[in-house]
């Protein structure tokens, strides 16, 4: 007798999402689920991270039992130094890219300045002079071309070899930096950390588990105060910096009666100009010849972020939304960047009409359209990618469209500076809630979906239950759309929180989880946290403060929570990396860090516990700072 699926509502918590599975399952369509479950059970050696392929010795792999044999691998390395390794090598993959994709703003920003970007431009002047001016840059009687000029050395000499320290490390606070350099932490250049982690765990290099974990902090801390940083600063000052504004979330924002484009990755620089072209008239114009009533543009996981801070655009879904987005049948094109694109949408693509259509060289598909994207030809390059879309519109199917629910309201696109706009332009009235206990904490949580959760329940489990507690919660990544659909991203959700912070969102209008951004923009939120402990003259590491990935799956995620337990910020994570393997090398994660660093990573399962766990560290450091628990 066959298995039965599981059920769909075991999966996701969405009505959305569920609506979708089931109509995968009647089209014929794979999904993630059907491939997790096929993969189960895991392999035990790697779930701990106690296999290494690090040489052609190998691969080896580390007895399960205390005693007996193969206890090391054929060079010699125990099971902590392969534990370590591994947990290197997942930390420079993730700063990697994170760090790329800030590196291609840089690359945007020098063809501006040169003239070769035509249908790019600066948009933000003000945000230009003031990071040049962070950063050393002389900004007085200048041209805006010439500052621009200076900043993109000053960007790409943060990625070489040759500085003692990154331009960004002037945002942390000198305690901070003392405790950087005390661990020959102190992060010197982008590619140099990553490319010494490589190099550090080549066979016969760093063999000694604390020696690699030191490493893979720097490598996170590169990461982000150096190449995340320069993606949010940068993006800003070409697109704008993000400001509060309505929108809409969930698969109803695809529109049965218009073209519809979902743009799915992480960097604005296509995203940006696949809009532009999509409000042009001449578009509108021929997409209303082909017999729809317009262009619509959603967003799935951080590029929608992106547009969804600056623009305002629809969010379609979150990671495990992007192929069920496609089921329903009424997308015309998805068009990708980099990053958390699923190499199985070229083959949900292929059950409807769909456009599959990738942009970046470096993120190529088979089985993709592949459209070279360049900046000197971007406009014209965005108009041919909404006329194929207009194209596959004539094949559509009407009668395989289901649009399952309608359109959530949003208010999203906070950011740093808008926050500071909305308080009058002092954190002052943010740190009295904080002292009269109004906000008894602040803790960010960055998106991520993973299917060994139902869906989304940790990420909407969690913020409920941190806002409750008077904890304001701010958003970035994949959690957004979760935000949104559990109507936490609009003033009117403050009635799920704490009498203190209901009190704070009514009087400012604000929802209890502010929207800040992509996963990239956690810079924003290390940020955020060295303005608050420089303006009260402590440590990060004092502030009652928490990061948190309930249901992370990235190597990304993992670079984001060692940055910034690093910068001094206890990160929770839903489920532990592939370290359980060395006992040396979890305890260090979950206590040792805290003697060096002030933080350390807690891994707890059930949100509810996890809310607790958290609001009793708050509560320590709120007392140690002379204020009511
Ligand atoms: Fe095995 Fe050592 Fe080679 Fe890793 S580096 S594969 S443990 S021999
Ligand atoms: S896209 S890294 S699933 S947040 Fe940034 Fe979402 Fe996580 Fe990717």
């Amino acid at each position: 007798m066959s298995k039965q699926p599981t059920p769909a509502k075991d999966l996701t918590i969405w009505e959305d999402a569920q609506k979708m599975i089931e109509k995968a399952r009647r089209d014929g369509v794979e999904t993630v689920w059907d491939r997790f479950e096929q993969q189960q059970p895991g392999c035990k050696f790697c779930e701990l991270g106690l296999t290494c392929k690090n040489c052609n010795m190998g691969p080896c792999r580390i007895s399960l039992k205390e005693d007996g044999k193969m206890q090391r691998g054929v060079c010699g390395a125990d099971g902590d130094v392969i534990v370590a390794r591994n947990f290197g090598r997942f930390v420079a993959g993730g700063s990697a890219g994170h760090s790329d994709h800030g590196r291609d703003l840089i690359e945007v920003l020098e063809a501006i300045t040169e003239g070769e970007a035509h249908d790019y431009k600066i948009s933000d002047e003000d945000k230009l002079r003031r990071v040049s001016a962070e950063l050393g840059i002389s900004v007085d009687n200048r041209e805006t071309m010439a500052i621009a000029k200076d900043l993109v050395e000053a960007c790409f000499a943060d990625f070489g070899s040759r500085r003692k320290e990154l331009g960004f490390v002037s945002r942390v606070p000198e305690v901070r930096r003392e405790i950087w350099k005390k661990y020959k932490v102190m992060p010197r250049g982008v590619d140099r950390e990553i490319a010494e982690m490589m190099h550090r765990t080549h066979m016969g290099c760093d063999n000694d588990a604390v020696s690699t974990l030191l490493h893979s902090a720097k490598t996170a801390l590169a990461d982000g105060w150096g190449g995340s940083m320069i993606g949010t600063e940068l993006s800003d000052i070409i697109f704008g910096v993000p400001t509060p504004s309505r929108s809409q979330v969930n698969l109803g924002v695809i529109k049965a009666d218009m073209v519809n484009i979902l743009v799915h990755g992480h960097n604005p620089v296509v995203s940006e100009m696949v809009l532009a072209a999509a409000r042009n008239p001449e578009m509108i114009a021929q997409a209303q010849k082909a017999g729809a009533e317009g262009i619509n543009i959603g967003g799935l996981c951080c590029t929608g972020n992106e547009l969804l801070g600056r623009q305002g655009i629809p969010m379609a879904g979150n990671h495990l939304m992007t192929e069920l987005a496609i089921v329903t049948g009424a997308v015309e094109a998805v068009v990708v960047d980099y990053q958390c694109i699923m190499p199985s949408m070229v083959q949900v693509a292929a059950c409807y009409h769909t456009k599959f259509i990738t942009t970046a060289d470096k993120a190529q598909f088979t089985g993709a359209t592949h459209i070279s994207f360049n900046t000197a030809t971007a406009a014209d390059q965005a108009k041919e990618i909404i006329e194929m879309a207009i194209a596959a519109y004539a094949l559509r199917d009407q009668s395989r469209v289901e649009i399952p629910v309608a359109a959530v309201d949003t208010i999203t696109g906070f950011s740093n500076e808008a926050l500071l706009n909305m308080l009058g332009g002092s954190l002052d009235p943010l740190l009295d809630a904080v002292k009269e206990g109004s906000i008894r904490g602040v803790a960010a949580i960055v998106g991520c979906n993973n299917p060994k959760f139902q869906h989304d329940s940790q990420n909407v489990g969690l913020a409920k239950e941190l806002i409750k507690k008077d904890i304001l919660v701010l958003a970035t990544g994949c959690i957004t759309t979760a935000a949104g659909k559990a109507g936490l991203l609009v003033p009117e959700g403050s009635e799920m929180a704490g009498p203190g912070l209901k009190k704070i969102c009514s009087a400012l209008k604000i929802p209890p989880v502010l929207h800040f951004g992509s996963c990239v923009d956690n810079s924003r939120v290390i940020h955020l946290c060295g303005l608050i402990a420089n303006a009260l003259g402590v440590d990060i590491s004092d502030l009652p403060v928490w990061g948190s990935s309930p249901e992370w799956y990235s190597e990304k995620a993992v670079a984001i929570g060692l940055y910034c337990v690093a910068s001094g910020i206890p990160v929770h994570i839903g489920t532990p990396p592939q370290i359980t393997g060395s006992k040396l090398v979890t305890d260090i994660a979950l206590n040792g860090l805290e003697n060096i660093f002030g933080a350390a990573f807690l891994v707890e399962p059930d949100y509810v516990k996890a809310a607790e766990k958290m609001d009793e560290r708050i509560k320590l450091k709120r007392l140690s700072l002379g204020l009511s628990a």
